[in-house]
């Protein structure tokens, strides 16, 4: 049996637009999302888990279950409801009382600035394409170093890879965009400057705490060995992993990153240009990032492709239903005898032990990882309060011994936050599928322990991976 060190992190996450719910209570401004979801008319973000009312008690069931570590984010529109500018006290009351009661149960929060939810008066004038943005994401960022000094782990972003891929590449996300890939650059780049502004003025200010950046990193594998298909993995692994941890870590674009992203843009008729200023900054921040926040799920078999675009998003749940060409990279497709989940995600363990000895081995001073998100989506069964998830716990169990394996190669990852801490709402598929340890009744919003629950917590007592 596998083990994990005794001051590793056993944590929940969440995401603010995800749990809170209230999206119109505490004088919280609109983001994008909330016209967008009610266009689209099949889910809302309310009442979402109404973590905003039912903090208190799901605080308490991470104690309960020997979860030592919570992340969250902190809504942007709460504090500056028109992203910059008044700002709100009542959000910044809500968001003192959560570390409140974090500390009551002696939970560290590790909390992100940013998850997928500009202030819409932001997001209408271009979102992260607009270098204004940038600067409004600065004085948020500053503002809650400066209020919330109980805080000790900060992130800036949560996936800039997927803001920048859902937003303008797959158009599921507001503003519903496809496959234009400068808008997809501009982004990945105007969010890694903004990264690394924050970073140095978190150190240049010598603030108290940890900062870092948390990336889905998905790690590529070509489908087969011919040299069309390892081509196509290094183009998709280039624009999705290697762009953003050369930005993070080298603070410049390596000769790889550049010639596939040129190969790229030559494809799809895109342009890029990224001002020498911006990469002095990024530079001066590359050795200043005190950890790296991993998403990962699953990872993917690439294949060469040459035809046109064509993406078709698995957001219910319906297996065999997702489609993923594009043009310039490749094609994902999946492979025989590697199972995948009902929305197609594959599960593969051993994509996560090659990102973290690729992490060490090519980017050295990464200084310590934090798995800020691993979970398994799936449509769980309630019957009389009981919920079995068998299927979760060998995905969890799965991916903590190929946690345990890198660490034993000598990869520094710190802690595991499980997505989610309880059921929630999933931006593109609403609400039937369920990450949880903790089962929610969204109509009652009553929470019921999982079977998952109970084995995370013999996890995390024992350190062994039974
Ligand atoms: C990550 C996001 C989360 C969460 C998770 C699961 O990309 O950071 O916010 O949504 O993926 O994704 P989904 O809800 O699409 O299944």
């Amino acid at each position: 049996m596998l083990k994990l060190p005794e001051d590793f992190i056993f944590g929940g996450a969440t995401a603010a637009y995800q749990v809170e719910g209230a999206t119109k209570e505490g004088g919280k401004g609109a983001v994008a999302w909330d016209d967008f979801l009610e266009k689209q008319g099949r889910f809302s973000p309310d009442p979402a888990s109404d973590f905003y009312h039912q903090y208190p008690k799901d605080i308490e069931l991470c104690n309960k279950f020997g979860i030592n570590g919570l992340r969250l984010s902190i809504a942007w529109s709460r504090i500056f409801p028109e992203g910059r500018g008044k700002v709100n006290q009542e959000g910044v009351n809500y968001y003192h009382n959560v570390f409140k009661e974090c500390a009551k149960h002696n939970i560290t929060p590790f909390v992100t600035l940013h998850h997928f939810d500009t202030p819409k008066k932001l997001f209408d004038q271009g979102d992260f394409l607009n270098r204004d943005t940038v600067d409004a994401f600065i004085e948020y960022a500053n503002f809650c170093f400066e209020e919330f000094t109980e805080v000790r782990y900060w992130s800036t972003f949560n996936e800039i890879y997927p803001v920048a891929t859902n937003q303008y590449l797959l158009g599921i996300f507001p503003p519903g965009i496809k496959y234009d890939f400068t808008k997809i650059i501009a982004c990945l780049h105007n969010m890694m400057y903004a990264h690394a502004k924050v970073v140095n003025i978190f150190k240049d200010n010598s603030y108290a705490g940890e900062i870092g950046v948390v990336h889905s990193l998905e790690t590529k594998y070509a489908a087969s060995d011919s040299k069309e298909d390892i081509h196509a993995a290094y183009l998709d692994d280039a624009l999705s992993i290697r762009f953003l941890l050369d930005a993070t870590y080298l603070g410049y674009y390596s000769t790889e990153t550049i010639e596939a992203l040129d190969e790229i843009c030559a494809a799809n008729n895109a342009t890029y240009s990224f001002p020498e200023s911006d990469l002095i900054e990024m530079k001066r921040a590359s050795n200043r990032n005190d950890y790296l926040g991993i998403n990962h799920y699953q990872c993917h078999f690439v294949k060469a492709y040459d035809g046109e675009n064509d993406i078709t998003h698995n957001g219910t749940g319906e297996k065999g239903t997702s489609v993923y060409k594009v043009k310039g990279i490749g094609e994902r497709i999946y492979k025989e005898g590697i199972s995948r989940t009902d929305w197609d995600w594959i599960i593969y363990p051993e994509g996560l032990y090659d990102l973290l000895l690729r992490i060490k081995k090519d980017y050295p001073h990464y200084n310590k990882i934090y798995i800020t998100e691993n979970g398994m989506g799936y449509k769980d069964t309630f019957e009389d309060g009981i919920i079995m998830d068998k299927p979760r716990i060998q995905y969890l169990k799965v991916y903590l011994e190929s946690i345990s394996q890198a660490i034993t190669s000598g990869v520094n990852v710190k802690g595991y936050f499980l997505w989610s801490l309880m059921d929630l709402f999933s931006w593109s598929n609403g609400y039937n599928k369920r990450y949880g340890l903790f089962y929610v009744d969204f109509e009652t919003q009553k929470r019921y322990p999982k079977e998952s629950a109970y084995w995370y917590k013999m996890v995390s007592e024992t350190k062994t991976i039974i």
